[in-house]
């Protein structure tokens, strides 16, 4: 089959890593690359062997003939683009988070259901080797129903270093690194229907929160503690970016802990597996598992580009996610727990 030709848009930190995860999935071909600054652009598209190289977005949608745009900029710049690539190419896929507010992402998934073009997001947490494996043990029903999780994400790891736009970031731990682990809440326990959350900032110099803590109540009724925290705090165990999940149900518990270890414990005593990511040259060890993540979820956006399957992280689907992103900051200003009232209509976008 032949592969489906692509174009990145961004250079930074986690161009390359997307890149080399789409080099590895393989049936699609990254032709052009654009970047603000052209001499960035030329420094990954020889590194990544891309022929076109553009500084100018709009003259690389209007030249090329693309099947898709893959867009790995800073969130800031997200919706720019998504609407300026709609309806001059068949698909976008965009690195999470999609929006910066909900009215913005409103803007993009309507300016694509309009002009025809499909939106997809790069949402890869949910795509780690150790949360499928647990998501498989709560399918398989192993525990029974959960009654009670709590998921963390705190390391003291400095995010600062590779990533210096997070520094900026007004809305910074939940709208960045939240909205992976709120993913991960719904991939695993269901949809939310309230929520609180309060947020703490402890570094000085940085411009919004670096500590949040959210309690998630699903439809289900079971109640989810999401813990995030990048305050930079010294830990005994620091395994940046590993996520923690414990989950109880009536009939066992669940552990996903340092590691990549898996704990499930029934009456039948307690079963123990390691379940590490692939290790891939290209990856940065210091970021393995998130990496390694890149991976499956192109795989999965690619069958659905080729109509050969359904992708998990649709515009649409991920709408569920930047709502409860945006939630808890509305609860963490008004100190009130949000509803988070099902949707009437789940229109289509892709
Ligand atoms: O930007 C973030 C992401 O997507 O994964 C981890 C990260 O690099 C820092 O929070």
């Amino acid at each position: 089959m032949k592969a489906l030709r692509f174009a990145a848009l961004g250079t930074g930190f986690w161009a390359r890593f997307q890149l080399s995860a789409w080099k590895e999935v393989g049936g699609a071909e990254c032709v052009a690359l654009y970047n603000r600054t052209r001499s960035k652009a030329e420094a990954l598209a020889r590194e990544m062997d891309i022929e076109a190289i553009y500084d100018d977005a709009e003259e690389l949608l209007r030249r090329e003939k693309l099947d898709f745009v893959d867009i790995i900029t800073d969130p800031g710049t997200h919706e720019r683009f998504v609407t300026l690539a709609a309806g001059r190419v068949p698909s976008i896929i965009c690195q999470k988070p999609l929006a910066e507010s909900l009215a913005s992402a409103e803007r993009m998934i309507e300016a694509c259901r309009r002009d025809g073009t499909a939106l997809y997001v790069h949402e890869n947490f949910r795509w780690q080797t150790p949360i499928r494996a647990l998501k498989a043990i709560l399918d398989e029903g192993r525990i029974g129903s959960v009654f009670r999780a709590r998921i963390e994400m705190v390391s003291g790891f400095d995010v600062f270093g590779n990533q210096p736009f997070l520094r900026t970031l007004e809305q910074f731990v939940l709208a960045d690194v939240g909205t992976h682990v709120l993913d991960v809440a719904r991939f695993l326990f269901g949809e939310v229907e309230s929520l609180v959350c309060h947020t703490r900032q402890i570094h000085t110099d940085i411009a919004g929160e670096d500590v949040a803590t959210v309690l998630l109540r699903t439809r289900e009724g079971a109640s989810v503690v999401v813990t995030l925290g990048y305050a930079g705090t010294p830990l005994e165990r620091e395994r940046f970016p590993e996520t923690f999940v414990f989950a109880e149900g009536d009939r066992g518990s669940v552990e996903l802990g340092p590691d990549y270890w898996v704990r499930t414990t029934t009456s039948e005593g307690t079963h123990s597996r390691r379940v590490p990511p692939p290790r891939y040259e290209w990856a940065d060890a210091r970021y393995d598992v998130v990496h390694a993540s890149g991976v499956p979820c192109n795989a999965n956006l690619l069958g659905a580009l080729r109509g050969e399957g359904e992708a998990e992280t649709t515009a649409e689907d991920n709408y569920e996610t930047l709502r409860l992103v945006f939630a808890a900051y509305e609860s963490a200003e008004s100190g009130t727990v949000v509803p988070i009232p099902e949707r009437a209509v789940k229109e289509e976008t892709t």
